[in-house]
């Protein structure tokens, strides 16, 4: 079964691709011309379901199976942002790094060298029979300094609970088994399952 990414984030290709072996994976890119997506929902369910129907739209294709990932971190001493904003944390424009440093900022503005932090995936699933939405998260704490050149987005600064490296240190192999998109991969499965 092929299955259509509704994203343009390459780290979240690559993560989706190495989670799902069983099907073909293509960002959707690769079949029509990226358009912007206005993200204006109040939840990571909200946009995901955005991101998915947009591009089953766009696609003009009834048999299409889309799947979408809105994403993001939310730090406890920040009052859970940046949350739904993750990744224009640092401005519009803001490459991961400006996010990360952002981050880094607030805490050490705080007085603080590390917050307790997760990260939430909604993974929408989009196709003729409807639409469908799961949930995965990965519980964790964010640091002051960035360590590990591995995953993208904030994973230089963000230690799995039961870790002491960061995800940019670690496997990726292991992010693949404890991510917040490994967990909603996990439930998402089981729907694409009964579909085809
Ligand atoms: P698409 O909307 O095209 O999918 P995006 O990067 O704009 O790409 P989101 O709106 O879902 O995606 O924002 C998610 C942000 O949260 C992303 O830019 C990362 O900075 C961060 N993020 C999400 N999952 C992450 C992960 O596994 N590791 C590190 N950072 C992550």
């Amino acid at each position: 079964m092929k299955l259509v990414l509704a994203t343009s984030n390459k780290g979240k290709v690559r993560e989706i691709k190495a989670m799902c072996r069983a099907y073909e994976v293509v960002p959707y890119s690769e079949l029509i011309e990226p358009f912007e997506i206005i993200e204006d929902g109040t939840t990571f369910k909200a946009n995901a379901l955005i991101k998915a129907q947009a591009v089953y739209r766009a696609l003009n294709d009834l048999d299409a199976l889309v799947i979408a990932d809105d994403s993001g971190i939310s730090v406890d001493a920040l009052g859970g942002a940046p949350g739904i904003y993750s990744a224009r944390y640092g401005g519009v424009g803001a490459s991961d790094r400006d996010n990360l440093l952002k981050v880094v900022a607030e805490l050490q503005a705080r007085g603080l060298r590390s917050s307790k932090a997760h990260y939430t995936a909604a993974i929408a699933i989009m196709g003729a029979m409807g639409s469908f939405c799961v949930h995965g998260w990965m519980h964790g704490e964010v640091i002051d300094t960035p360590r590990g050149e591995g995953g993208f987005g904030y994973d230089p600064i963000f230690i799995p609970q039961g870790y002491k490296q960061t995800l940019g240190e670690l496997d990726e192999e292991i992010k693949k088994t404890i991510s917040h998109r490994a967990q909603a991969l996990e439930l998402a499965r089981l729907i694409l399952r009964t579909l085809a």
